[in-house]
């Protein structure tokens, strides 16, 4: 299969073009970029939507109005993405929220999932 990564045949590598000048160049190191995550707020029927906005603001830094539209679109849909981070940020996000959620006594669930 060719891919930038394969190791094809050009004029830099070709062993002998007749002039001595002949390079060779190693086929490039594979360079995956790690995994994204979306972080999920779920709706449920009990935690105050100035709750949720709050948290928005508080954790992912979002202004009131685009803490309180993603509030609103979780409140119609059911749930949305509130943003996409490493693995390490949105386990970390998840924590905090669920915590926090916990310690208001709010039933607030946040997940995370892998991006294809
Ligand atoms: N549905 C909640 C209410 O009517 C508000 C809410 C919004 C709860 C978003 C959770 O992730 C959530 N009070």
């Amino acid at each position: 299969m060719l891919s930038p990564q394969s190791h094809t045949l050009t004029m830099a590598n070709d062993p002998d073009d007749g002039r001595g000048t002949s390079t060779l160049v190693e086929p490039k190191a594979k360079t995956k970029r790690p995994p994204l995550y979306k972080v999920l707020l779920l709706n449920d029927d009990y935690t105050p939507m100035e709750f949720v906005v709050h948290v928005l603001e508080r954790f992912f830094h979002l202004d009131h109005a685009h803490a309180f539209e993603i509030m609103l679109t979780v409140h119609k849909k059911g749930v949305a993405v509130v943003g996409v981070f490493s693995h390490e940020i949105a386990e970390t996000k998840v924590g905090q929220v669920m915590d926090f959620a916990r310690r208001h006594q709010h039933p607030l669930q946040c997940t995370m999932e892998k991006e294809e």
